[in-house]
């Protein structure tokens, strides 16, 4: 039975987007995610855009204000006080004058800008905002390259699983086993207090989440040491893709703004980064996979994250050749785009990025897909993902075999999402 009235889907994204709303950033949710987190900020920012364009930028420069000096842009702001989200500030121990946590996020923030700035009915405004973001988001590219790829391989490592944002996908296993957890501080998980235990990370997952926090915290969150410090590195395609994405359109724009340096750095990593995706490529998949940079070795884990390169500007084979993997994946669940591979024994449909449809996620394969003519496949994601919202709401994530809604709901990068596949 429907729960939202298709033709009420618009209304109800933007009243989910407003509740959640705190006037200078917008929670993912109230209750499970009581802070600003980066990436949602950016395709919240996207959503936004569609009725308050004012409001969209500042979405993006309130993430930008807690920029580290390193050039880190932090995954989360703690901006007020709550005891309601674990790990907390206190956790983190970053020392920042507004808390943040230590690691960062998917670098959707150039992608987000040129989008704001491209569609903006306010010219001016647009380009007096953007010109200000620039530097910043370059500072913050230039951080990923000299952190997290010292070696100069083109592409950056993640160092803790929250850093994709696909926290407990089947990728991270075999490299997180390597994750010690003895000597972690005693925990109590609030997550668990506002989501079924059998939809979230399990209690496992979380003490090696909190051992990398602590290691990374007795290292004084310098970034100059963790990369090589951390048992944890992982070369995921999905991140990559969205950092190469990213640095394409701020190379755009800052051709457009007449900032030629910005331009050309970012358009040598995007050649560099490019090249170096092919060495993720496997046959056998019809997709990417991650590399455990530890071991060098190509991860067995079909995930969404190697179907997520599509949104960069990959060769048009392997783009093709993705979209068949997605076309085969739609005839093992009703709902597209599972986060990990239903053929795969692994699978979970209701584990968070274990199986379940996020709609974030479809929308950066959409836009890629469309951009590389693939626009059956590419309507059928779209169709796929608002049927969702008619048959389960604005939740956190889906189950793709049953479209049950999982997770938090009244979710605000969900309703972002809806906004934009409307368009
Ligand atoms: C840890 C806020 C975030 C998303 C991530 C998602 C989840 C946090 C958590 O929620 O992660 O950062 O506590 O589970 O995995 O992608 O940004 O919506």
């Amino acid at each position: 039975m429907s729960t939202i009235d298709p033709s009420k889907i618009f209304d109800h994204a933007v009243e989910v987007l407003k509740e959640n709303d705190q006037g200078g950033y917008t929670v993912p949710t109230k209750g499970l995610y009581p802070f600003q987190w980066n990436w949602d900020s950016c395709f919240t920012a996207i959503g936004q855009s569609h009725y308050d364009e004012e409001r969209a930028w500042t979405e993006i420069e309130t993430l930008f204000a807690h920029q580290w000096p390193d050039g880190m842009v932090p995954h989360i702001v703690f901006h007020v006080y709550s005891d309601g989200y674990f790990p907390g500030p206190d956790v983190w121990g970053t020392n920042r004058p507004v808390a943040t946590s230590g690691i960062t996020q998917p670098a959707v923030a150039g992608f987000a800008v040129k989008r704001l700035y491209e569609r903006a009915a306010d010219r001016g405004m647009a380009a007096r905002r953007a010109k200000a973001l620039l530097p910043k988001i370059e500072a913050w590219h230039r951080w990923f390259y000299a952190n997290r790829d010292p070696k100069g391989e083109g592409l950056v490592a993640i160092l803790h699983p929250w850093e994709a944002g696909r926290d407990n996908s089947i990728d991270w296993d075999e490299a997180f086993e390597r994750v010690p957890t003895e000597g972690i501080m005693p925990f109590t998980r609030r997550d668990l207090q506002h989501a079924d235990p059998a939809h979230r990370p399990t209690k496992e997952q979380y003490e090696r989440y909190l051992w990398l926090v602590q290691h990374f915290r007795s290292l004084g969150w310098d970034n100059a040491k963790l990369h090589d410090a951390s048992p944890f590195q992982i070369v995921d395609p999905g991140f990559n893709a969205i950092l190469i994405r990213s640095s394409a359109d701020l190379a755009d724009l800052a051709d457009t703004l007449g900032e030629a340096e910005i331009a050309v750095a970012n358009r040598e990593r995007v050649s560099a980064g490019l090249a170096a995706l092919e060495s993720l490529w496997s046959v056998r998949h019809g997709q990417y996979l991650c590399r455990d940079r530890t071991t060098g070795k190509l991860v067995e884990s079909a995930s969404i994250g190697g179907i997520l390169p599509v949104f960069a500007q990959i060769p048009d084979d392997r783009a093709r050749e993705i979209a068949r993997t997605i076309e085969r994946q739609a005839a093992a669940a009703k709902f597209i785009v599972p986060s990990h591979d239903p053929a795969d024994l692994r699978f979970e449909s209701k584990r968070y990025w274990r199986g379940p449809v996020w709609l974030v996620i479809n929308y950066m394969i959409v836009d890629g897909l469309q951009a590389r003519g693939e626009t059956a496949i590419a309507e059928r994601i779209t169709r796929s993902s608002l049927d969702l919202i008619t048959q389960s709401g604005f939740a956190e994530y889906y189950d793709p075999m049953t479209g049950e809604p999982c997770g938090g709901r009244r979710f605000t990068w969900t309703a972002a999402m809806v906004l934009e596949f409307l368009r």
